[in-house]
């Protein structure tokens, strides 16, 4: 059995500690020590109540989430529940930490709740494709009423027990030895005459709820709004309608039962709880040992502060890390920091900052022209242009004026980090920190391992991600690294299917339907289509050498049609909107571009647009963890998910492949291969090995 439950009496209380590190899910040894606990203190004459808390951090972090699935092992949590609430002596839930999902329902079985100001609280199930399956649904709107419990429940965030109080769903917040208050707290119900208070008999708050079924429509717009395509809400909803409907608290309690089973065995509980768990493995690195010295980041220097730098320098300056940021001049310079005040201000008009928030970030940001004043930075990110001659200078420069501890790292989106280290007499202190834009919100950071980079580097910027708030997963030093890498495939095949028979429109909302914010084209439009038309023109590269997938584009360019930046791309923009119209003038040029090609034109049907669009980027997935650019299938989830929009109910592309069956997906990219050909269409021998073996990319999870 996992975890334990300790046992002790102090001053007639008992008091039971929950063991199980780090965070006191609720594995079988702690369901059985709670059970048995209760059944103790009840049967012990000299014990009057009993206290429950957690040893460490949490109070308790919820189901045990890697159970799922498995053979129940000791008492039920239903069981231990039933066995809690149904005690005659007074429970009092001591939370010294955090009490989430299951935590917080154990609490809510208990009589009374006392907390620690630092103690968050939440019922996070709906971000893993799940509801509180353990009463949540039936005695928080009983505590609360049905609107805040929704409100609670489908949100997923926590609170911290001075709001949880303010909304009733503790009784009392404590300084200090928490665990000391709760006995005292529970002494005083004692002194008191004992009473106890179990939330399933309460129904004044629910019976004034029953008369206002508007909560519940409100709820569900609210739903589709914020989480369109998710399961779990619906099923929330209606079983906080079932407990509002009802004085039965045990029919509600059935209800909930029956949503949450539908939710275990619906796919996206699945796909989420693989992106839990991936968020974490991806930071461990087998080579990178937990314990690796870390270099101590205090201070950040930006090197360019256009779209990338300045959103780089916001997300250092967002933590508390000052950052000196460094422009070619004054004009440039005085540019990039007015377009990040301008940032934080909208903030501001939007609720989300203070003005005093405000001025503190704006006080840690410095502007330079002056490469000499980088020299106290702790780690320096350059973020200019993609071009590796200018990046060889720059790191040329670096390597002159940065402390000897200094970290050097390159935003670069896809150039060799070997070449900007071996610029350097400290190769071992260079790295690639690949951001996305908008990089002050995106959340994925891509760290590029050099074939020098030290793991004293790269353990320090894994954590400096994490600090930043950002997922950082390693790639290997390859061309476009893991996310780039992949998208080449997908936008190529987009550009192939359009001249086949396909519109952008149809393409756009194929993958729109899929669950991703943006198409391709949609896409192309958002970041310039100018940018490789641009590219071109300056190699001088002929008309009839451009890539076929690039000529639409290319016209496009050609009539000034750049994208949004110019409300014209592949689609219209009406000024200062960035919701896109098809247009017909489009479509002809794209008519006129297959003509010119020679291709006769078929209807391409939708199943076929999503296959073409998704399973060459799951082949070159299967490519990049052949290769050794990726560590394991979930840390190109994690990238796919978080840099890229892949919709996350489908575990990233890697996840949903197996979803789909290997086997499937390398028939059709056989069947493909035969019609189009091409490289996206050769099957990765690390496909065919694991369809041979009957396996998918799960079995590669270990690394
Ligand atoms: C639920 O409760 C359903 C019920 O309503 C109904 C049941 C019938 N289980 O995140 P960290 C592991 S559903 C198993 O790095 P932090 C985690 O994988 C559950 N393992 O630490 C990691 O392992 P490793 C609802 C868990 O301090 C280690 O603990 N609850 C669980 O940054 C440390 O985690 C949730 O959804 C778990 N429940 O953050 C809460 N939780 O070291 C999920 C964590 O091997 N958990 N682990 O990689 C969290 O949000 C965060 O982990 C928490 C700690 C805030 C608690």
């Amino acid at each position: 059995m996992k975890g334990t439950v300790h046992y002790e009496a102090r001053d007639n209380v008992a008091l039971m500690t929950i063991d199980n590190p780090p965070v006191n899910p609720l594995s079988s040894g702690v369901r059985a020590g709670l059970f048995e606990g209760v059944k103790k203190a009840l049967a012990d004459d000299s014990i009057d109540a009993i206290v429950v808390t957690g040893a460490g951090r949490a109070f308790i972090a919820g189901a045990d989430i890697s159970e799922f699935g498995g053979e129940q092992v000791g008492p039920g949590l239903h069981e231990t529940l039933t066995m809690m609430e149904n005690s005659t002596k007074p429970i009092v839930a001591a939370l010294n930490g955090t009490a989430f999902g299951g935590g917080l329902e154990v609490a809510l079985c208990c009589d009374y709740r006392v907390a620690a100001p630092t103690a968050p609280v939440g019922l996070p199930e709906v971000k893993l494709g799940l509801l509180p399956g353990a009463g949540g649904t039936q005695r928080l709107p009983r505590l609360i009423g049905a609107e805040k419990a929704l409100n609670f429940i489908l949100s997923g965030d926590p609170i911290m027990a001075p709001d949880a109080l303010a909304l009733g769903i503790v009784d009392g917040v404590f300084k200090g030895d928490i665990v000391a208050a709760g006995i005292k707290f529970a002494k005083d119900l004692v002194a008191k005459g004992s009473p106890t208070r179990k939330i399933r008999n309460e129904t004044a708050v629910i019976e004034a709820d029953r008369a206002n079924p508007q909560i519940f429509a409100d709820a569900r717009t609210m739903a589709a709004r914020r989480m369109r395509g998710r399961f779990a809400p619906e099923m929330i909803i209606q079983c906080v309608e079932g407990a509002v409907n009802s004085n039965d608290f045990d029919a509600g309690l059935q209800i909930e039962q029956v949503c949450f089973r539908q939710c275990m065995n619906h796919p996206q509980r699945g796909a989420l709880i693989h992106l839990f768990f991936s968020e974490r493995e991806v930071g461990k690195i087998p080579d990178v040992p937990r314990d690796t010295v870390k270099k101590p980041i205090k201070s950040a220097a930006v090197i360019g502060c256009g779209t990338m730098g300045g959103g780089i320098s916001m997300s250092f300056v967002n933590v508390g890390i000052p950052v000196t940021v460094l422009e070619m001049n004054d004009e440039a310079l005085k540019r990039g920091l007015g377009v990040i005040k301008r940032n934080y201000d909208i903030q501001v008009q939007r609720g989300r900052m203070t003005a005093e928030e405000v001025d503190k970030r704006m006080s840690l940001l410095t502007g330079t022209t002056d490469y000499a004043d980088l020299k106290h930075a702790d780690v320096i990110v350059e973020a200019i242009y993609e071009n590796i001659d200018v990046k060889v200078e720059t790191f040329k420069k670096l390597n002159e004026v940065a402390k000897a501890s200094a970290i050097l790292a390159s935003n670069t989106s896809g150039l060799d980090i070997d070449r900007m280290a071996q610029a350097t007499s400290r190769p071992q202190d260079v790295v690639g920190m690949h951001f996305f834009s908008p990089a002050n919100i995106m959340k994925l950071l891509e760290v590029v391992r050099g074939s020098v980079t030290s793991i004293e580097t790269i353990a320090t910027v894994m954590d400096l991600g994490k600090r930043m708030n950002k997922i950082a997963v390693l790639s290997g030093n390859a061309p476009g690294f893991i996310g780039n890498r992949m998208l080449g495939q997908y936008t190529r095949q987009a550009g192939e299917i359009i001249l086949q028979g396909a519109t952008p429109y149809q393409v756009d909302s194929v993958m729109n339907s899929f669950g991703m914010p943006m198409g391709p084209f949609q896409m192309a439009d958002l970041v310039g289509l100018d940018l490789g038309w641009r590219a071109r023109k300056l190699a001088g590269v002929a008309p009839e050498d451009v890539p076929i997938t690039a000529r639409v584009a290319d016209k496009l360019c050609d009539m000034e049609r750049f994208g949004q930046k110019t409300n014209r791309g592949y689609y219209i923009y009406k000024e200062g909107s960035r919701a896109g119209q098809a247009d017909p003038e489009v479509v002809a040029i794209v008519e006129q571009t297959s003509s010119e090609l020679g291709i006769d034109r078929q209807a391409v049907d939708d199943d076929e647009v999503l296959k073409r669009c998704l399973y060459p980027l799951v082949n070159e997935g299967a490519r990049i963890l052949e290769d050794g650019i990726a560590l394991r299938p979930c840390d190109i989830d994690i990238v796919y998910i978080n840099g890229y929009g892949f919709p996350e109910v489908t575990g990233g592309p890697m996840f949903w492949a197996d979803q789909q069956g290997l086997g499937n997906v390398l028939a059709d990219i056989r069947r493909y291969g035969e019609i189009y050909g091409g490289d996206a269409w050769k099957p990765a021998p690390l496909l065919e090995k694991l369809v041979a073996e009957g396996k998918g990319f799960a079995s590669l999870q270990g690394g």
